[in-house]
């Protein structure tokens, strides 16, 4: 037997059955920039992310693995550019991988002793998020910022850690360039 897949990849659209779409507003980033006063002042409705995903089996499943693309609007709060909120995996030793299909931005990662290091992204770029390590990405450029992700269908995301605790260095724009600080 000769099957159609569910899902097709075209450039960096996700379309089929079962994709799930997930919008992240700033009203759902709270906590996570540095400037409280800028994100206060700021649209709580603005959308700040897109996430499709493809999930063709039971979140928690031992084995399969999971698909999602991410499109990461430009802007910032105060000096921080527009970033996901970024995760642990709930099973700590999960591994990801992360690829850049459009724009320029930073993959933020964070061990379990809170060394925090940064990988730039841009089109073509492949990033191994290694297990017990937090990550987090922030679009740095003018335009969208796009990528793939592939994970294990039992990670989790545990984002009560990060919302805690942050990063233990923050991605600030310094005169339109970013610094990790
Ligand atoms: C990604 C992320 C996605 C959005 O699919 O979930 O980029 O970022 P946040 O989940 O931090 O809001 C992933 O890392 N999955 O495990
Ligand atoms: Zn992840």
């Amino acid at each position: 037997m000769i099957h159609q897949p569910p899902v097709h990849f075209l450039g960096k659209t996700l379309t089929g059955q079962p994709v799930q779409k997930q919008v992240r507003k700033l009203k759902d980033l709270d906590n996570i920039f540095l400037d409280q006063a800028a994100f206060s002042a700021a649209d709580m409705n603005r959308v700040v992310y897109e996430v499709f995903s493809y999930l063709p089996v039971d979140e928690g499943t031992e084995g399969g693995l999971f698909f999602g693309m991410t499109h990461l609007y430009p802007g910032t709060v105060g000096q921080e550019f527009y970033m996901t909120k970024g995760h642990f995996h709930t099973i700590e030793n999960r591994a990801e991988y992360y690829w850049c299909v459009e724009g320029e931005g930073m993959l933020l990662m964070m061990d379990k002793h809170r060394n925090t290091w940064a990988e730039q992204m841009q089109p073509g770029s492949l990033h191994y998020i290694d297990g017990y390590t937090a990550h987090r990405v922030a679009n740095t450029g003018g335009g969208i910022l796009s990528f793939g992700a592939c994970w294990p269908s039992d990670a989790g995301h545990d984002y009560a850690t990060i919302v805690k605790n942050g990063f233990s260095r923050r991605l600030l724009s310094v005169e339109g360039k970013p610094a990790l600080v």
